[in-house]
């Protein structure tokens, strides 16, 4: 068994898990920083190494149109091309298609679109995604789904649903067929419940994927634009029938007290690509609520972003960096997103922590009342 759950907490749903992956050990809840291109922007694999990232998103539609499979595959996969050679999770390219493409059509063989970079008309299948994940020989690659916009009438979220299943037992054939590696072990795959913001339509596709047996399974469908009690629902709906031997990832998301408050209702895994976007916007998180760097009151600020910050970033001040962001110095980026994910990945350091004492509660409350008590 390749997950290991450690310890739930005894008064909310979050646990402590451990995931074995051919790249290496995670241990759970974990934030995976994204990197879309095959490295987090701005970052050197050193400096994300340096964060104690314990594995990092790729994405299929993007690396498949640029560089293009037959580059990556003289580099013997995406950990050889970017030399990140932790593990790795590629998103099928589904949501991207229905974020990024044009013109799309969803059919049942899958999606016709047009690219985003020169609008040259291509066919994702199931098939061509596990495909091209194998290529990438991610650790862990997701299925591809269709990911219903929100909002989304029952009829549509209910055959949307049911595609999702047909494609996800596709996904299962060609990777039982192709049996896929990564680096010297077996690559694993997430199937990924949809059903919008439906109990039932959650509850049959958390069902039907589970009895296809996959390694693990994403909540997905959520943060598209729903309230935010929508997408808590949505998990809550969707976790009771997952099973608890394995891992949980929620897809795309959040906030720092969104990520707690999902860990308290038992996911274990998160992505999202918040932290490195807003840092290059200027934005730095801290233990009192979100800052922006701009701001005048931090002109002649001798403090560090935050009194938790890593001494990477830390031996700057808040004024110098709000000076190179107003320059347009690119080193701005670099710093804020590298503090950034230091923030998010301290925060599941925390609480893990925080579960294995079986203090979880306490620790979010706390996190929660600091966090908010400024803003
Ligand atoms: N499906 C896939 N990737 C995703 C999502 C999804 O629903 C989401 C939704 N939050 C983010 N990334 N394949």
């Amino acid at each position: 068994m390749s997950f290991t759950l450690l310890k739930t907490d005894s008064k909310t749903k979050a646990r402590r898990g451990r995931l074995v992956t051919p790249h290496g050990t995670i241990e759970t809840p974990i934030f995976m920083p994204v990197g879309t291109q095959g490295m987090v922007k701005t970052l050197h694999p050193e400096e994300v190494e340096l964060l104690g990232a314990q594995i990092i998103l790729g994405n299929t539609y993007h690396l498949n149109l640029r560089p293009g499979l037959d580059v990556i595959e003289k580099f013997g996969g995406l950990h050889g091309f970017s030399t990140w050679d932790k593990p790795i999770l590629t998103d099928s390219g589904g949501f991207q298609v229905w974020s990024l493409a044009k013109l799309r059509k969803i059919t049942e063989e899958g999606v016709r679109f047009s690219n985003h970079i020169d609008g040259a008309k291509m066919m994702f299948t199931p098939e061509f995604s596990m495909q091209i994940q194998s290529v990438l020989g991610s650790d862990i690659a997701m299925l591809f789904d269709e990911c219903p916009p929100y909002p989304c009438d029952e009829k549509y979220a209910t055959e949307s649903l049911e595609l999702t299943t047909r494609w996800a037992q596709r996904c299962k054939d060609w990777v039982v067929a192709n049996e896929p590696k990564s680096g010297n072990g077996k690559q694993m795959h997430f199937g990924i419940v949809q059903g919008s913001i439906y109990a039932d339509l959650r509850e049959r596709s958390a069902k039907e994927l589970v009895a296809m047996d996959f390694d693990g399974y994403a909540i997905g469908g959520v943060s598209v634009g729903e309230p935010e009690h929508e997408m808590f629902r949505a998990i809550e709906n969707a976790t009771p029938h997952l099973p608890a031997d394995k891992p949980r990832y929620a897809m795309g998301l959040g906030t720092p007290p969104q990520l707690l408050e999902m860990i308290g209702q038992g996911v274990d895994m998160f992505d999202c690509v918040l932290p490195t976007r807003v840092a290059r916007h200027g934005l730095a998180y801290t233990l009192d609520g979100p800052i922006h760097i701009k701001n005048k009151q931090f002109e002649f600020d001798e403090r560090p972003l935050c009194e938790t910050s890593h001494p990477h970033v830390a031996r700057f001040s808040r004024s110098f960096i709000r000076h190179l962001f107003r320059s347009k110095e690119l080193l701005s980026a670099r710093l804020l997103s590298f503090h950034n994910l230091h923030f998010f990945l301290g925060l599941m350091a925390d609480a893990r922590a925080a579960i294995e004492a079986d203090r979880f509660t306490e620790f979010k409350d706390a996190f929660n009342a600091r966090y908010h008590a400024k803003s």
